[in-house]
């Protein structure tokens, strides 16, 4: 399997901030709440008994109606929040919540933990109104640990996104590792498109203009011709095309969402 020793070093930290923070915000993409969620991490958090909260962030990017299920679906298991940094969803919510757990101690740390990429650097700046924390659509922006002051007695940690031990393919999917590290882009890019193709069509036409086909390569073929991405001799650059794809997932831009 790929990269043990970056997850090696990754469940270390992940260690480390669960024996240091007294509760643990696990962040989850929207759009896939439950493949998003850290086995790493909710497996350590209930070693060591901590309250976990699930922050299903993105909600901007899924109707109400899916956000909802996607809600009781993991609250059968954590408590659980529908918030969104962007477009200020739950914000209020989530205040409360942290409002409610100061109360419990003199000082209180949250831990910040999730996949690369789903958003826990901007739902820091989110709750602390400001920017205090670096964010980007690359996967893994944030390298070390970072301790913020929310309030008076709360402090929020910001981590890297830990990933378990699995393959490359399997993170790129979640969004959750850059295109251009992946050995296969275009394997991993079928596999993606064939996935919306069956979860949500309408979300590649309504991100590409084409009918999605029953074949991904056939669709990722089209894709391909609507960007005009070519090499020469005028054939379709299919590596170019899945790149782009992929990296439309990471971004947002493909409105397609299971559970
Ligand atoms: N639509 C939408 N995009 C978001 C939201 N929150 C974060 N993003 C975007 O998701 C990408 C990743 O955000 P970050 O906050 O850097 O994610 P992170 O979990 O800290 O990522 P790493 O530090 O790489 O592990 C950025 O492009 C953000 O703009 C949200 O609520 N809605
Ligand atoms: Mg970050």
């Amino acid at each position: 399997m790929e990269k043990p020793r970056e997850w090696l070093r990754e469940k270390s930290i992940a260690k480390r901030i669960l024996s240091e923070a007294d509760i643990i915000f696990e962040v989850v993409d929207a759009r896939i709440p439950i493949e998003t969620r850290n086995k790493v991490i909710e497996e350590l958090a209930s070693q060591k008994n901590k309250k976990v909260f699930i922050i299903i962030n993105k909600a901007d990017l899924v109707p109400k109606e899916f956000a909802k299920k996607a809600k009781e679906e993991i609250q059968k298991e954590y408590p659980a929040v529908l918030f969104s940094a962007h477009k200020n969803i739950g914000r209020k919510e989530l205040d409360r919540i942290i409002k409610d757990l100061s109360k419990e101690k003199k000082i209180i740390k949250i831990g910040v933990l999730g996949y690369p990429n789903v958003g826990k650097s901007s739902l820091i700046n989110s709750l602390k109104k400001r920017k205090v924390a670096t964010t980007s659509p690359k996967p893994g922006m944030t390298r070390g640990e970072k301790l913020i002051k929310l309030s008076k007695n709360v402090y929020l940690i910001d981590t890297p996104g830990i990933i378990t031990l699995e393959f490359q393919e399997d993170l790129a999917l979640k969004g959750s590792w850059i295109p251009e590290k992946l050995d296969q882009p275009v394997e991993v890019a079928l596999k993606l498109v064939q996935k919306i193709t069956e979860k949500r069509p309408e979300a590649i036409k309504e991100t590409y203009g084409v009918e999605p086909e029953e074949d991904p390569l056939k669709t990722l073929e089209k894709i391909g011709q609507r960007l005009n991405y070519r090499i020469s001799g005028g054939i379709i650059d299919i590596e170019r095309t899945a790149k782009k794809i992929l990296w439309d997932w990471i971004k947002g831009k493909i409105r397609a969402y299971w559970l």
